[in-house]
């Protein structure tokens, strides 16, 4: 079997690993990206394509431009269930076209000396003395099988773990999620009958009855296409998500021709906090694969850039050091949840307490701003939810014996600040890991069973 020797080996080429290629691109690494997929199908997969102007700014990535641009967004229109509230929430972003971006990403990390073999899949790991030293590759444009020795593997495999999945259970990066800390989406692009009004709003609507443990979206991508679909708790037995789509598409998209199907497709999506611990001796974890997505609508493009960009730059410092072990590699958690992390934990908090609220708890809720746009806002921001003008709106609920989960806004507010404290407070090195998962763990049961 044929041999080769990198310096970094990324597996998966989608936002994570692609970001992870462009940041450590021209910095003198002999880098090599796989992706199972062949170079016209990388980054295809599906998605809502929104994404937040504010993640490429913070993270120099070029803008979208030419034809990877299908509409800039201006904010978002939240819809309560019974759709008598309307929320807009304001914010610049992008309705991307993702395979064209993400492309376009690689194309520009190889022009900088990133090699990319695309058909090529990682089967397995090599370990040796509980560290992964590389991979086995099976490249099915050359049709060869090639092991790859390296100092750093970088995994961005997405949603399926395939490769973190083939390690030993007991490292932490091989950590398996609750069903119940996923939503199973699906989405279709299609054009519209009529020019579709105010297109530079995405909207999202709230709505347990034909979503539940999501919400229904459309998001336009021009004057005459959208990207409409819907995301359901997974691990809930709520059924069929095609039986949902069928059922409640024209009330959530009426303006769609049918006729004009132009993409359609499901996937899972990560609601929880971060990976425990995103690196082990050898190895890092980004995107999806390391649980990078925001707990609560469900976006993971910007945050998957977010972990490319710390992969990239605690490679480059383990390569200053010569140390490749969890020790060395041990920044990219610091980074990660100073970056987003933190807040993800806290938003997993807040999502929880979502997923067990009636639309009747919401419609109340949102029509007597119990929470504001900007609460929520902020809430979305920087993952601090803020109660102070909801107090009085809380006696007014309590005076009306009113008896809701909405009561336990207060508890929830609590928790989010105490489990984004303890992510603040992550350990400094590995030796601590251990006890600080388990405050983790029984922060989250403690409020589990607080709300129920
Ligand atoms: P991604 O899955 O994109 O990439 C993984 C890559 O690894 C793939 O190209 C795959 O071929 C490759 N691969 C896997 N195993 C391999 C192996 N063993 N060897 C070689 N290659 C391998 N986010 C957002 O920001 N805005 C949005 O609007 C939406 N909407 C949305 C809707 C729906 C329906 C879903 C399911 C998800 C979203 N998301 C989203 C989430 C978003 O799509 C997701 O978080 C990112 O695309 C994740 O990017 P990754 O690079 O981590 O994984
Ligand atoms: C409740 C669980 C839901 C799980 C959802 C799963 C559904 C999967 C489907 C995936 C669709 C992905 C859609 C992605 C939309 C992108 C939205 C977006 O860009 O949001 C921006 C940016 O956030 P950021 O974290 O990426 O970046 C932050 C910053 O800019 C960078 O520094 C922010 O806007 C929002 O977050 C708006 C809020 C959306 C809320 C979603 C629904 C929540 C329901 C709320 C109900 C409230 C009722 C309260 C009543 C008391």
């Amino acid at each position: 079997m044929k041999e080769l020797k990198y310096d970094v080996l990324i597996i998966g080429g989608g936002f994570a690993g692609a970001s992870t290629a462009y940041h450590l691109a021209g910095h003198g690494l002999k880098v090599l990206l796989i992706d199972s997929k062949p170079w016209n199908r990388i980054g295809d997969k599906p998605c809502g394509d929104a994404v937040s102007k504010a993640h490429f700014d913070r993270l120099g990535m070029p803008y979208p431009r030419g034809d990877e641009l299908e509409n800039k967004i201006s904010g978002i229109k939240l819809y309560s269930p019974d759709m008598e509230t309307v929320w807009t929430v304001k914010g610049e972003g992008f309705e991307l076209n993702a395979p064209a971006y993400n492309q376009r990403i690689l194309r520009e990390a190889e022009a900088k000396g990133v090699e990319i073999w695309d058909q090529t899949t990682a089967v397995k790991p090599i370990i040796d003395h509980d560290t992964v030293v590389g991979a086995v590759l099976n490249n099915r444009r050359t049709n060869e099988e090639v092991t790859v020795y390296t100092k750093v593997v970088v995994e961005a495999t997405g949603y399926s773990r395939s490769f973190r999945s083939k390690l030993p259970p007991v490292l932490p990066v091989a950590e398996d999620l609750d069903e119940r800390d996923t939503d199973i989406a699906y989405r279709e692009v299609l054009l519209t009958k009529d020019d579709i009004e105010d297109n530079e709003y995405l909207r999202i609507y709230v709505t347990q009855k034909a979503s539940p443990g999501g919400y229904w979206w459309y998001f336009p991508k021009g004057k005459n296409k959208v990207n409409v679909g819907l995301g359901i708790q997974g691990g809930m037995g709520y059924g069929s998500i095609h039986e949902y789509y069928k059922k409640y598409l024209d009330t959530y998209a009426p303006d769609v021709d049918k006729n004009k199907l132009l993409v359609k497709g499901g996937a899972l999506v990560p609601t929880r906090r971060p990976l425990y611990s995103m690196v082990w001796n050898g190895i890092i974890v980004v995107g999806d694969s390391a649980y990078t997505v925001n707990p609560v609508h469900g976006g993971g493009k910007g945050s998957a850039m977010i972990s490319g960009y710390c992969a990239a730059r605690t490679i480059l410092s383990a390569y200053e050091t010569g140390d490749f072990t969890t020790n060395g590699l041990w920044n990219m958690n610091l980074c990660y949840i100073n970056e987003y992390g933190a807040k993800q934990a806290s938003l997993d908090i807040f999502r929880r307490f979502l997923q067990k609220l009636t639309d009747e708890d919401i419609d109340y809720g949102m029509k007597r701003k119990v929470i504001k746009e900007e609460d929520l806002l902020e809430a979305s921001e920087k993952g601090d939810l803020h109660l102070s003008a909801a107090d009085k709106a809380m006696r007014v609920i309590s005076a009306l014996g009113r008896p809701s989960l909405l009561f336990k806004l207060k508890t929830v507010a609590d928790y989010m600040k105490r489990i984004k404290q303890l992510y603040l407070n992550y350990p400094q090195s590995p030796k601590m890991l251990n006890q600080w998962k388990e405050s983790v763990d029984s922060t989250i049961l403690e409020f589990n069973n607080a709300i129920s």
